[in-house]
């Protein structure tokens, strides 16, 4: 038998990234050329593996906004990546570049810097511009990132060109107007306000003009599309389809997040976002076509840190306006850091070969074994390294006979807040253990008693036994245990595990 496990010297040549999940390892990257590999290897959104390892930053530049997405409400950020009813504190340009020199002075690992609100970017180009045009000048080892909703790409691909920016994020929600119409109620273009259909056949060629300037140019095309069920949700597999073609790396599908409380047209109507297996199937739907991004966390438009952490709050312009920033001395140090963090990711890449034997049950046993999902409690590094209760996500794997393989992620309320046991408020913890429903197992480096009590008793096998090790591995070992032990024998029938 084959074995791919993602990470491991698998032989991607056939399957690469199409095979479903963007830049899952090291090796799902190995197929591409020097150029665009290097472009991705520490991006955090445009390489799962280096998303343990890298982060980025936002700057919230960009106020004004030139559509209306019915699932945004203007008192927040730009729900294309932000998740809604976030607001972020407004910043102009040359409080921003202050911000990002004392982020990447402080956090080494920092290596982009994206504009992606709490407007469009290329709404606000004087003040999006600006930063970048300083970035570039001061901090040269930061790679600069903007999403947008499209409409005024066309209009600036020269400029984006001219600031080096190599990634670029269009939300592309559709490519039928009268799909976009149920999304879009206007856009303002060439001073007019502009509605209905005809406001979604312009932004639609605005973004697919787009996509193809910067694909001809070499800019890495990352495409976001919110899934809105009963609106885009059958139609997003065309789109998906539509934007490979047109040279696109990645697609990221987003569960739509529309709540009353938002205030926005969606959220008022009631219309739902999609599950956890819904938004999984449309995912894998698309990876036959796509390569896909499944760790997007919906960041805020001045996030900070590791993709799932947002250490925003340590950066207050009260306290950078105060801070003394040596930048050579910074970019030393950052150097220094990611060298030793890809001397890491070197060595996680070749570990030994016998850590990934067959997950399958033991050979000559007859049996089958079924896939499952795996939730883990990680803070970065690409090991199991947290406690249980202090996790507030997990990440999800999805391990069968053949693979491990990254699905995604679930967010939970934190319930213990420090000392060595857990479970003080136990209805945080039973929502953490109903957010992790339909897992056979959760891995972290430690766990309290109590939750392990209710973990078994929900059927989530708990295990602290593989702290610090790799999460594919330490994943890989528990699937081999609980196959060795008969608790994964079923039937070949059963459907494929859901996140
Ligand atoms: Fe920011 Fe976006 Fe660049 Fe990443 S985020 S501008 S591509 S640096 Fe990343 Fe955050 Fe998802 Fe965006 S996890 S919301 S995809
Ligand atoms: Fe809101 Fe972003 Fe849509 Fe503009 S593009 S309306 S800021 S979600």
């Amino acid at each position: 038998m084959e074995l791919t496990v993602l990470g491991q010297g698998a032989d991607t040549t056939g399957g690469g990234c199409a095979s479903g999940g963007c830049g899952s390892s090291g090796d799902q990257l190995a197929h591409l050329p020097e150029a665009i590999r290097r472009k991705v290897e520490n991006h955090p959104c445009y390489s799962e593996e280096a998303h343990h390892h890298y982060a980025r930053m936002h700057v919230a530049v960009a106020p004004a906004c030139n559509i209306q997405c019915h699932y945004c409400n203007r008192k927040y950020d730009c729900a294309n990546e932000s998740r809604p009813g976030v607001v972020s504190e407004l910043l102009t340009p040359d409080q921003a570049v202050k911000k990002v020199m004392a982020v990447a002075a402080s956090i080494p690992q920092m290596t982009v810097l994206g504009i992606a609100g709490p407007g469009d970017p290329l709404a606000n180009p004087e003040r999006t511009f600006d930063t970048f045009r300083q970035l570039t000048g001061k901090a040269p080892d930061i790679k600069l990132c903007v999403s947008t909703n499209g409409l005024a790409l066309p209009a600036q691909v020269e400029e984006l060109c001219r600031h080096n920016i190599d990634h670029v994020t269009i939300t592309i929600n559709c490519v039928d107007p009268d799909i976009g119409a149920r999304i879009y109620p206007w856009v303002f273009w060439n001073h007019r306000r502009i509605k209905g259909r005809k406001a979604a056949q312009i932004l639609i060629e605005q973004q697919q003009k787009g996509l193809e300037m910067l694909v001809a140019r070499g800019i890495l095309v990352k495409v976001n599309s919110v899934m809105i069920p009963g609106v885009n949700d059958a139609h997003l597999k065309e789109v998906s389809r539509i934007v490979k073609e047109k040279g696109a790396f990645l697609h990221n599908v987003m569960p739509l997040i529309a709540e009353a409380e938002h205030g926005t047209f969606f959220g008022v109507m009631g219309q739902r976002g999609p599950t956890h297996a819904e938004l999984q199937a449309l995912q894998d739907d698309c990876a036959g076509d796509m390569n896909m991004m499944r760790h997007c966390r919906q960041c805020r438009a001045d996030a900070v840190g590791l993709l799932g952490e947002d250490r925003g709050a340590e950066f207050t312009m009260e306290r950078i306006e105060h801070m003394e920033i040596d930048y050579a001395a910074a970019m030393q140090r950052r150097a220094e850091v990611q060298a030793q963090i890809e001397r890491e990711r070197e060595q996680q890449r070749n570990r030994p070969h016998e850590a990934f034997v067959a997950l399958a049950a033991p050979q000559g046993s007859g049996r089958k074994t079924r896939p499952v999902l795996m939730a883990v409690a990680t803070t970065g590094g690409g090991v199991v390294n947290q406690h249980f209760g202090h996790a507030t996500e997990f990440l999800v794997y999805e391990a069968s006979a053949e693979d491990v393989r990254f699905i995604g992620h679930r967010k939970v309320e934190l319930y213990c807040s420090g000392g060595d046991t857990c479970g003080d408020a136990e209805s945080a913890l039973q929502k953490t253990i109903r957010t992790l429903e339909g897992c056979a197992a959760v891995l972290c480096s430690k766990i309290g008693f109590e939750p392990w009590g209710l973990l078994e008793a929900a059927g989530i096998q708990p295990d602290g036994e593989h702290a610090m090790e790799p999460v594919e591995d330490a994943v890989a070992a528990v699937y081999r245990e609980m196959a060795g032990a008969g608790l994964l024998d079923e039937p070949a029938a059963t459907a494929r595990a859901t996140a």
